[in-house]
């Protein structure tokens, strides 16, 4: 599905739903968003892309970060019986501590709610993972367009990426974002963090809401996103945008804006993607090694899949992600 798409100043929709919200685009009670752009003809855009069969997880070692960021629990694993057959056993786990999606149920507007509207519990991961992912991925190497434009992405720091950079990422590599395509947003932020020791790795685990750079938040950057009928974002840094959020390292003056309800918009991009516009976002995505073959072949496009955890009620899930070009 590509065309007949409102643009982001027609929104919304139906009358009485919230501004800047994609509401009643597609049916009352809709728990997918613009995971509805995943049709057959979307499905057969990302197939049409393969050309050599050379395939990418996406998906970081499940330990990575490590310690997990957020607060986030650390699993721990276990094997149990002997002999001839054992099991895994994995408890305290966390479906956002590593390669993720963030469902709907991750983030309640402050005003507004979930999206749609619904409830927390008419949402879950189990609606997004009985459609399956499956689409034409396009990749912005940010990261890489940065360093050769001399002004190279400080993933450890709040280092905003600005439209303009996507854009002139997008416009170096000669390729365009369609309708229903998923928008990869690679920044380098995992070659940083594997590059850290153990103690750096700690520090960053200790911070709440440590530093990374990401997408600058803001009115502007949701516009973007949903002029080009995405059908979903993934990035490989932690929140998609930048952290602090708001590029704000007071934590007071962060927690203060993120809970007004007038400026938690403006620092906190969440709130316009999931719960407004139901555009689903990947985090920590190893982008490395497709980045790596997309910069030597010159084609940044591929089959993207993923399967998101048939998690009845679920909040999140691991990425599950897999490219082929
Ligand atoms: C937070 O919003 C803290 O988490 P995530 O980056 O996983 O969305």
């Amino acid at each position: 599905m590509s065309g007949g798409l409102p643009s982001y100043q027609d929104l919304p929709v139906a009358t009485g739903m919230p501004a800047g919200s994609s509401w009643g685009l597609w049916g009352e009670g809709d728990r997918c968003g613009t995971l509805n752009l995943l049709d057959e003809a979307a499905a057969l855009r990302g197939t049409a892309t393969v050309r050599r069969g050379a395939v990418f997880s996406l998906n970081l070692e499940m330990e990575l970060p490590g310690p997990p960021l957020y607060g986030r629990a650390a699993f721990v694993h276990e094997l149990h019986g002997a002999g001839v057959a054992m099991d895994d056993e994995i408890s305290n786990y966390n479906t956002q501590g590593s390669s993720q999606w963030d469902g709907f149920r991750h983030v309640r507007h402050l005003v507004h709610g979930y999206y749609g509207g619904l409830d927390s519990d008419d949402h879950g991961m189990q609606h997004w993972a009985q459609r399956g992912i499956v689409g034409r991925g396009v990749l912005a190497d940010v990261g890489r367009w940065r360093q050769s434009v001399g002004r190279p992405i400080s993933c450890g720091d709040a280092d905003m990426i600005e439209l303009a950079d996507l854009t002139a990422t997008l416009e170096a590599q000669q390729v365009s974002v369609e309708p229903g395509d998923i928008l990869l947003i690679r920044t380098g932020w995992v070659s940083w963090y594997r590059s850290l020791d153990q103690a750096a790795r700690q520090a960053q685990a200790d911070k709440r809401i440590g530093p990374s750079c990401g997408l600058r938040p803001g009115e502007a950057s949701a516009e973007y996103l949903w002029n080009l009928h995405v059908a979903a974002v993934a990035a490989d840094n932690p929140a998609f945008e930048v952290t602090p959020f708001g590029g704000l390292d007071d934590p007071q003056a962060m927690s203060a804006a993120f809970r007004d309800p007038e400026r938690g918009p403006e620092t906190f991009l969440h709130f316009r993607l999931l719960p407004l516009l139901g555009i689903p976002i990947g985090e920590l995505w190893d982008l490395d090694g497709l980045g790596d073959d997309c910069a030597t072949d010159g084609v940044y496009q591929c089959l993207l899949t993923a399967a998101p955890l048939n998690l009845h009620a679920g909040v999140g899930s691991p990425a599950n992600a897999i490219a082929v070009k």
